[in-house]
C-alpha cells in the first residue's frame, strides 16, 4: 500500500520515537537500581521520545502547532496542529510490560486527519487517514462485527490512585460485567482503541482521559467503520475526557448502560 507523504512523515517520525522507547525499555529490564529510581528513568525516556517526535515533525512541517503530554500547548497560530502521547501505556512501560506506544495525530482546523499508534514491543503499526480508512501495518482494519453484547470482550480502564472517580468506575464495571464476555483493563488507552479498529475489542469505555490519550485513536476507530462519542450524547469527549467506542451496535447498547442515572452516593463524584 503506498502512504501519502503526511503519512511517511508521521510513521518516520513514530517509529523513530519508538526506537528511543525500544532502547529504554530493554534498559530499564537491565537496570537493577539507579540514584534516582525507575520512576524517574521513564520520565526521562518519555521526554526524549516527545523531543523525537517534535523535532522530526517540526522539521517535515514547519510552523504547524502542538499539543503535547510533556511539553503542553505550543500555539504557533497555524490551521494545524499535532497531538502527541510519547508514550501511552506509562505504567506498564515502568513495569517492564511491553503494551504501551507513542499514539500521534494531526488536526486541521480542529478537524482530525490522520493519526497514528506505534506499539514498538510488538511492531505494530497502526495508521488512518480522514476518508481513506485504518490500517494495521499494511491491512485494512474493520471493527469487529459482534452485536450481542454477551460475546463481546470490551476494554476499559481501572483508575489507580492518582485518579479519582473510583466509585463511578465501579458502579459502571458492576452494571457491564454481567453483561458481557469480559472487561480487560490494558492500561493504554491509545492501544484500545486501535484494538476496537482493529476487531480485536468489541469496545472501549474510559473516563478521565486527556485530548493526547485518544486522538489518533478516535479517528482510527472512525476510519475501521466504527463509533467514538462521549457516552453522554449532549457531551464532548475533549470536555469531559470520557469515552466509548465499539460499531455502531455495541457502542448504542453500551451507551445506554453507561447512562443508567447514579446512586445518589456518587453524584458528588462527577464533578
Ligand atoms: P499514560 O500512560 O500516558 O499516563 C490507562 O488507563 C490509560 O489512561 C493510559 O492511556 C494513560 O495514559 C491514561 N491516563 C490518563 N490520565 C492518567 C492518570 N492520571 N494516571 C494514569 N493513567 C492516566
Ligand atoms: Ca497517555
Amino acid at each position: 500500500m503506498a502512504r501519502s507523504a503526511l503519512m511517511n512523515v508521521m510513521v518516520t517520525a513514530a517509529t523513530k520515537a519508538g526506537r528511543s522507547l525500544t532502547r529504554d525499555f530493554n534498559e530499564l529490564e537491565n537496570l537493577q537500581v539507579s540514584l534516582k529510581g525507575p520512576g524517574d528513568f521513564v520520565s526521562q525516556a518519555d521526554l526524549k521520545a516527545e523531543k523525537t517526535l517534535r523535532d522530526a515533525l517540526n522539521k517535515a512541517r514547519p510552523g504547524y502547532s502542538f499539543l503535547m503530554e510533556e511539553g503542553g500547548e505550543i500555539d504557533s497560530g497555524s490551521d494545524y496542529r499535532w497531538i502527541i502521547d510519547p508514550l501511552d501505556g506509562t505504567t506498564n512501560f515502568l513495569h517492564s510490560n511491553p503494551f504501551f506506544a507513542v499514539s500521534l495525530a494531526l488536526e486541521h482546523n480542529g478537524q482530525l486527519v490522520a493519526g497514528v499508534i506505534y506499539n514498538p514491543a510488538s511492531e505494530e503499526l497502526f495508521t488512518a487517514e480522514k476518508g481513506r480508512g485504518a490500517f494495521l501495518n499494511d491491512r485494512r482494519l474493520r471493527v469487529a462485527a459482534r452485536t450481542a453484547l454477551d460475546e463481546c470482550v470490551i476494554a476499559s480502564g481501572i483508575p489507580a490512585l492518582n485518579r479519582r472517580k473510583h466509585g463511578i468506575a465501579l458502579f459502571e464495571q458492576r452494571n457491564l460485567m454481567s453483561r458481557v464476555a469480559g472487561i480487560r483493563a490494558t492500561g493504554s488507552a491509545a492501544l484500545n482503541l486501535a484494538y476496537v479498529a482493529a476487531g480485536r475489542f468489541d469496545g472501549y469505555w474510559e473516563s478521565d482521559l486527556h485530548p493526547w490519550d485518544i486522538a489518533a485513536g478516535l479517528l482510527m476507530v472512525r476510519e475501521a467503520g466504527g463509533f467514538v462519542s462521549e457516552p453522554d450524547p449532549k457531551a464532548s469527549m475533549y470536555d469531559t475526557g470520557r469515552v466509548l467506542a465499539g460499531n455502531e451496535s455495541i457502542h448504542g447498547q453500551m451507551r445506554e448502560i453507561l447512562n443508567r442515572p447514579l446512586p445518589e452516593a456518587l453524584q458528588a463524584q462527577k464533578a
